[in-house]
């Protein structure tokens, strides 16, 4: 049964006013391939929403697409799609540089998605890749849109449905429930698996479908148990999912209380009682509205960053340095003024 790792909601760039934000998601990004080789996993689904928003550093690209060019090297193949998150502008995404570099035969085994939907025949297996589905879709159009991607598919291997959507009835970190937005089909039978990215909470919707939730908490609010899906699946037969957890990412805990004993290895969100003079760990990174430690609160805020700058600072430099052509870097360089230098 071929096996695969089934992740989404990465959002790089998300959570800066953490200590170690960029170096805890370089982490998530190693620890998601890191299960893959333990288990002899080659094959990985990002079901979008790779990046925050479009107020992506130049750091945070890198730290995405370095890896990207890693583990493609060392023969991963992974599936990524763009999700609501990583739309730049209309009809542009985030996609557009990892897209770009496949195009220029940077990624081998890299299988980019960026914007259309479209059908990948991959050796053991073939996925329907649907990025960005609207809430206002149907359950009918959502069949039809599958439907329509089945019809290219070789029909003697699994059939897996990649979709960034919220899925009506689905829970999110906060409890709440989704009322609009399409259901799973019930008479797609021929989907061997559903792989759904957008909601960051890790649940089975169907029989065959899952949201994978997002692979580490990103926020104080995320609830525990994050990681990525282990998934076996085959055809005509109820997958086999497992959720496995990333190593040596900390918690983020929320204590309301005074806690006797200061919970270490975590950050630590404190809404409890405010004493004067009071001692804080230093974990705490987080009362009720205050970074303690910090004279110059503004100093915490994500900084705005102009998007051009943050799309072409470093890039050419970062892509010769990768042995990339020079038609790419001036390609790459290009692409980001042509669409939104002023
Ligand atoms: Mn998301």
């Amino acid at each position: 049964m071929p096996k695969f790792i089934h992740t989404a909601d990465l959002h790089v760039g998300k959570s800066r006013t953490l200590p170690d934000y960029l170096e805890r998601q370089e982490k998530m990004l190693d620890g998601i391939y890191k299960i893959a080789e333990e288990r002899e996993i080659k094959t990985v689904l990002m079901a979008g929403d790779i990046f925050e928003s479009k107020n992506i550093r130049w750091n945070e690209q890198r730290a995405f697409i370095e890896r990207l060019l890693t583990y493609d090297s060392k023969g991963f193949t992974t599936v990524i799609c763009n999700g609501n998150h990583d739309e730049l502008a209309a009809g542009a995404t985030h996609m557009w540089l990892p897209s770009l570099i496949a195009d220029f035969g940077g990624l081998k085994n890299t299988i980019v998605i960026d914007g259309e939907s479209k059908t990948v025949d991959l050796p053991e297996m073939v996925i329907g890749v649907i990025p960005v589905a609207s809430s206002n879709m149907t359950t009918q159009e959502l069949a039809a849109a599958v439907a329509e991607l089945y019809e290219k598919a070789d029909d003697s291997k699994p059939f897996v449905v990649m979709l960034h959507a919220t899925i009506r009835g689905c829970n999110t970190d906060t409890g709440w429930s989704p009322g609009s937005g399409p259901r799973i089909p019930g008479d797609c039978s021929f989907v061997d698996y559903w792989a759904l990215g957008d909601i960051h909470k890790s649940q089975q919707l169907a029989d065959k479908a899952w949201y994978s939730g997002s692979p580490i908490q990103h926020d104080f609010g995320d609830v525990q148990p994050k990681g990525v899906l282990v998934v076996e699946a085959a055809q005509k037969v109820d997958p086999i999912v497992e959720l496995v957890e990333l190593e040596g990412i900390k918690p983020l805990v929320t204590l309301t209380e005074l806690p006797d004993q200061w919970p270490t290895d975590c950050h630590i969100r404190y809404l409890g009682p405010l004493e004067s003079l009071m001692e804080l760990p230093e974990n705490v990174v987080k009362t009720s509205g205050v970074f303690p430690g910090s004279e110059d609160e503004e100093e915490e805020q994500p900084v705005e960053v102009e998007f051009s700058d943050s799309l072409t600072e470093g890039l050419p430099e970062f892509l010769h340095a990768k042995g990339m052509p020079p038609e790419l870097q001036e390609e790459a360089v290009r692409w980001v003024q042509e669409r939104y230098a002023k």
